[in-house]
C-alpha cells in the first residue's frame, strides 16, 4: 500500500523520526496561541519535513513571562555554581546519547553533512556545555584597592532574561554558543531558532528538562523573524539579546532594543573574509585550505573565506590546481558519507547565490569553474570559482553565503593588507605562509576578530569568536562569551565606619 511506499521512501532519504514540533514554554510543549503552524522544508527534495508551531508575539510574551519568573524568583540563578554544573554535565551526556537522532534532524532540516554533524559538530556542542559547566562555579569579582578609606569589591551577577536569536546554518552550534554560557552564568532565556531549521532546538529543550534544568529557564519559540524574533528584541522584560544572522536584521535588532528598554545587544553578523596565500606556501595544501574555507557547509558559514588573494609567483599554478580540485568536489545527498556538499538551505538562499553568480559574469569576472545548479531536484549548486575579480565588483564586496570563491592576484604584502581591509566586514581572515615575519605582520594589520594562520575555521570553545566593524560586536564562546551574560556590580563600604 501507499503507507509501505511512504516508509521505504522515508528510509531511503533517512528521514528522522520527528518527536517535537511544538513551542517549549515553562517546561511544557504547547501549541501556539493562534494554533498556527508552518512547514520546515527538506532542501534535498524541496518537500515539507514537518509542521512546526508558529510562535508569535503572544507566545513570546508567555515565554518571557516564564523566564522572568524563573529569573526573579526561581532556583536557577540562586543555586550554587556547582549545582548548575552538575545539571549541565547531565545535559551534555544526554546529547552524546542522542547524537545520531540530533544529527539527522539538522541534516534533513538544513542540508548539512551527516558525518560531520554526527562525529564533529554535535559532540563539540556537548563539549561546549561541559566547558561552560566547568566555569559555572568560578564566576567571581575582584577586591578593589580604592583611593580612600573605603572597602570595595565587585560581584558578577547574571544579566537576567536573555533572548537568543539564531540562524540556520549551524542550528546546533549556534544554539550552544549562546545557551551554554548563559546557563552557566545563571540566566534564564528564550531561544528563537531560525524558521528553516527549528527541529533540533526543540529536542534540546526536551533534553534540558530531562537533565534537570528547571522549568522556565530555557524556553524555545519557533516561528518567523519579523513576528516572533521582533517580539523578542522589542520586549520590555528581556534584558539582553544575543543575535547571529544578517547585518540587515542585526540593525533591526539594535533598533528594537533602543526603542524599547535599551536591552544589551550583541551581534554576530556576516563577513567577507580574506584568505591570503603567499609565494612561499605549499600550493597543494593552500588550494585545499582555500576550498575548505570557501565551500565548507556549502559556503553557508559566516567566516567563509570567500576572497582568496594569491601572490603572483604561485598564482597561475594555484588557479590551475583550484579548477581541478573543485571538479572533484562531490555534491549530493548529505547523508552519503562520500559527499562533500549538500543542498543550500532554502529556495531564497539558492536564488540569492545564483543571482550573485550571474552578477559576477555580468560585471566581467571570469568563471573558472562551476556556476550552475546541479541535480534534477533539490537546491544543489556547483562549487564556483571566479578569477579576474576586481575589488569594486559586487561579488568581491557582498556576502554571498554560498559556494562561490573570488580568486585574486597580489604583488606585495602592503597591497594585500590594504585590500584585505577594504571591506565593511571584519569577522575572520586567513594567512598561508611559512614566513613568521609575514604571519606576524599581517595578523596585526588585518582588522578582523579571528586570524587563522596556516589553518582555517579552526574553532575552539576556549577561543573567543566575534567580529569587528559591520560583522558585529560581542564575543561568543571563550571566557569572553561568558562575560557577556554577566553584569558587574560594585559594592562599597567605609572601613572605619565613618559616615559619608
Ligand atoms: O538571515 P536573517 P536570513 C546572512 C547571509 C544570508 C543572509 C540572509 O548572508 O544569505 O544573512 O539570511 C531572525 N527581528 N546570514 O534571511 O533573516 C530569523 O528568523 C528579529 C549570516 O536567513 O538575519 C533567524 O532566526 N529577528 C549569518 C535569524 O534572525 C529576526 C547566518 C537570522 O535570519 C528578524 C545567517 C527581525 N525583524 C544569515 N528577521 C551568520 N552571521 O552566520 C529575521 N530574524
Amino acid at each position: 500500500g501507499s503507507e509501505g511506499n511512504d516508509s521505504s521512501e522515508r528510509q531511503k532519504l533517512r528521514l528522522p523520526e520527528i518527536k517535537f514540533t511544538r513551542l517549549f514554554i515553562n517546561g511544557e510543549f504547547v501549541d501556539a496561541v493562534s494554533g498556527k503552524t508552518f512547514e520546515t522544508i527538506d532542501p534535498r527534495t524541496g518537500e515539507a519535513l514537518a509542521s512546526v508551531a508558529e510562535g508569535d508575539k503572544e507566545d513570546v510574551d508567555l515565554a518571557v513571562k516564564a523566564a522572568r519568573e524563573a529569573f526573579d524568583h526561581g532556583r536557577w540563578p540562586r543555586m550554587s555554581g556547582s549545582e548548575r554544573r552538575k545539571i549541565m554535565m547531565k545535559f551534555a551526556d544526554l546529547i552524546d546519547r542522542h547524537v545520531e537522532e540530533l544529527a539527522s534532524l539538522d541534516c534533513a532540516d538544513a542540508g548539512k553533512l551527516f558525518t560531520h554533524t554526527k562525529f564533529l559538530e554535535i559532540p563539540q556542542c556537548a563539549e561546549n556545555i561541559r566547558y561552560f559547566a566547568g566555569a559555572a562555579d568560578k564566576i567571581h569579582g575582584e577586591t578593589l584597592k580604592m583611593s580612600r578609606e573605603l572597602q570595595g569589591y565587585t560581584l558578577r551577577e547574571p544579566i537576567g532574561v536573555v533572548g537568543h536569536i539564531i540562524p540556520w546554518n549551524f542550528p546546533s552550534t549556534m544554539f550552544f554558543f549562546k545557551v551554554s554560557p548563559a546557563l552557566a552564568a545563571g540566566c534564564t532565556m528564550v531561544v528563537k531558532p531560525a524558521e528553516q531549521s527549528p527541529l533540533s532546538a526543540l529536542y534540546y529543550a526536551h533534553l534540558a528538562k530531562e537533565a534537570g534544568v528547571p522549568d522556565g529557564v530555557l524556553n524555545v519559540i519557533t516561528g518567523f523573524g519579523p513576528t516572533a524574533g521582533a517580539a523578542l528584541s522589542s520586549h520590555m522584560d528581556v534584558d539582553k539579546i544575543s543575535f547571529t544572522g544578517s547585518t540587515e536584521v542585526g540593525r533591526l535588532v539594535m533598533e528594537a532594543a533602543a526603542k524599547s528598554n535599551l536591552k544589551v545587544v550583541s551581534l554576530e553578523l556576516g563577513g567577507k573574509s580574506p584568505l591570503m596565500v603567499f609565494d612561499d606556501a605549499d600550493v597543494d595544501t593552500a588550494v585545499e585550505l582555500a576550498q575548505i574555507a570557501a565551500f565548507y557547509n556549502k559556503g553557508e558559514i559566516c567566516v567563509a573565506g570567500s576572497r582568496v588573494y594569491v601572490q603572483e609567483g604561485i598564482y597561475d599554478e594555484f588557479v590551475r590546481k583550484s579548477a581541478e580540485k573543485a571538479k572533484s568536489w562531490k555534491i549530493g545527498d548529505p547523508f552519503d558519507p562520500q559527499v562533500n556538499q549538500g543542498p543550500q538551505v532554502d529556495k531564497k538562499q539558492f536564488e540569492k547565490i545564483l543571482s550573485y553568480i550571474d552578477l559576477g559574469k555580468r560585471e566581467g569576472a571570469t568563471l573558472l569553474t562551476g556556476g550552475k545548479p546541479c541535480g534534477d531536484k533539490g537546491l544543489y549548486i556547483e562549487p564556483t570559482i571566479f578569477t579576474d575579480v576586481k575589488e569594486e565588483m559586487t561579488i568581491a564586496k557582498d556576502e554571498i553565503f554560498g559556494p562561490v570563491m573570488s580568486l585574486m592576484k597580489f604583488k606585495t604584502i602592503e597591497e594585500v593588507i590594504e585590500r584585505a581591509n577594504q571591506t565593511r566586514y571584519g569577522l575572520a581572515a586567513g594567512i598561508v605562509t611559512t614566513d613568521l615575519n609575514i604571519a606576524n605582520r599581517v595578523s596585526r594589520s588585518v582588522r578582523a576578530g579571528t586570524i587563522w594562520i596556516n589553518c582555517y575555521m579552526a574553532f575552539d570553545r576556549d577561543c573567543p569568536f566575534g567580529g569587528f566593524k559591520m560583522s558585529g560586536f560581542g564575543k561568543d564562546i571563550g571566557m569572553a562569551g561568558l562575560d557577556k551574560y554577566l553584569l558587574c556590580k560594585s559594592v562599597v563600604t567605609p572601613i572605619y565606619n565613618s559616615p559619608w
